[in-house]
């Protein structure tokens, strides 16, 4: 699907540090729309081998701030073009997106999310258990005994697509548009000259550009590092794993911030399940079986007919979390260096957004409006976006 290239120009208008959706997004919107093409894209390991490919594909814009859910609810209305964009299926689903509630606090934040989405224009409601039931009749109200479900919130557009998809079509649109990208290339340093970037250092050699993007998710910290910027990202894994296919018997994606689990079933028939944050600073991939144990029985107290099924795969990634919950996006102290970061649990719905948003902010220089309540100076300002309560699940 992709142009080979055998070795670096020794320059670019610009370097896009990380082949995952956001960055091919960015450089693909960077060439169709802004006329960039003399782009490079390095990655130090395979196209959509991060997060991209590691994620569970929930797309929704049921967000609780006015600036998250603008923002996301823009990235909904751009996958829908993107697959006739591609010219390549992305398995884009619109399922309905349920986050239940278990007590009346949990009801009360999801009648908020609610009036903040429709006064948006956002399709959200706030349900009771019988409409649950309705939607979902496989679904054991009372949870084991445990933590009964009293309502949820119910999002209508919520919708999966194919992850690894995304990526190959973004890198192929902005391969054939010219951009170059590189696997196996890592990013080992950034050169700065009076306060602007000159280039980078990778392990095939340097290469001069006045505009860098970082979109490195988990790494963010390691390059900011090469800089001397900070933020106040963490890294912690996030944990995944996957059912053997089965029937086909649930529609609706379904959250559960209290019993600490989603699941969602694929085109295939498999049961794609998560939880929250690992929690503990960690900066590996490894999977436990405290995740899996856990994950199964908080899947058995809603779902307690599937106890004979198997789980087949388990896996994680690296999330890059921000004390708010919300993105850290755009133009930095260093000229020319801009940040895609902060994507935690949350970022794989917003990749056609992120990659219209950055390239626009790239191309001039400016944030674009749409990022403002993302920019890095909110921290110092104490003007927090906070998406903690929409964010994913309970972390
Ligand atoms: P990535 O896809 O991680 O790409 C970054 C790339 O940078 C990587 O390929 C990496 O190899 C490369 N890189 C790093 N350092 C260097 C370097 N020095 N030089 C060159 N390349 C480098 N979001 C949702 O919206 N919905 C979900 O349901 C959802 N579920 C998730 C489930 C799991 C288990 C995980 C881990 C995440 C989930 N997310 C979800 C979050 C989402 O996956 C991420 O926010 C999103 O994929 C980030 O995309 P990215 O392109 O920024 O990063
Ligand atoms: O962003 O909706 C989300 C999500 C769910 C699980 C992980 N992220």
């Amino acid at each position: 699907m992709f142009t080979r290239h055998d070795s670096l120009r020794p320059g670019y208008e610009a370097v896009i540090i990380g082949a995952g959706g956001h960055g091919l997004a960015a450089a693909y919107y960077l060439a169709r729309d802004h006329g960039m093409r003399d782009v490079a894209v390095l990655e130090k390991g395979y196209l959509g081998g991060g997060n991209t490919g590691r994620n569970t594909t929930i797309i929704r814009s049921n967000y609780l701030t006015p600036e998250g859910v603008r923002f996301y609810d823009e990235s909904l209305r751009l996958w829908q073009d993107l697959a006739t964009d591609f010219d390549l299926n992305l398995f884009y689903s619109t399922r309905g997106h349920f986050t239940l509630a278990h007590t009346d606090a949990a009801m009360r934040t999801m009648r908020w999310r609610a009036e903040v989405n429709k006064h948006l224009g956002v399709r959200s409601e706030a349900v009771d258990a019988a409409f649950v039931k309705r939607m979902i009749p496989m679904i054991d109200l009372t949870c084991a005994g445990h933590a009964p479900i009293v309502g949820a919130l119910f999002h209508e557009p919520g919708a999966i697509a194919r992850h690894d998809a995304v990526a190959w079509g973004y890198g192929r649109g902005a391969d054939r548009r010219g951009v170059q990208i590189h696997q196996q290339t890592e990013v080992t340093g950034i050169r700065v000259k009076a306060g602007r970037v000159v280039g980078v250092e990778t392990t095939r050699g340097f290469v001069a550009t006045p505009k860098v993007l970082c979109a490195v998710a988990g790494s963010t910290p390691r390059i900011l590092d090469m800089l001397g910027l900070r933020t106040p990202i963490y890294v912690h894994p996030l944990q995944a794993m996957v059912s053997e296919p089965v029937k086909r018997w649930l529609d609706p994606i379904i959250v559960s911030g209290s019993l600490h689990v989603y699941v969602s079933q694929s085109a295939r028939g498999e049961l794609v399940m998560g939880a929250s944050l690992d929690p503990y600073e960690l900066h590996q991939t490894r999977s436990t079986l405290d995740f899996a144990e856990s994950l199964s029985s908080h899947m058995l107290d809603m779902f307690p007919f599937l106890g004979e099924v198997k789980i087949n795969r388990q896996w994680a990634g690296l999330a890059d979390m921000s004390p708010d919950f919300a993105p850290i996006m755009g133009i930095t102290a260093v000229e020319g260096f801009f940040l895609d970061a902060g994507w935690g649990t949350w970022g794989f719905k917003a990749t056609p957004v992120c990659g219209k948003t950055m390239s626009h902010t790239l191309a001039t220089g400016r944030n674009h409006p749409l990022i403002e309540g993302f920019s890095i100076d909110r921290f110092a300002r104490y003007q927090l976006t906070g998406e903690k309560g929409a964010a994913a699940v309970g972390h």
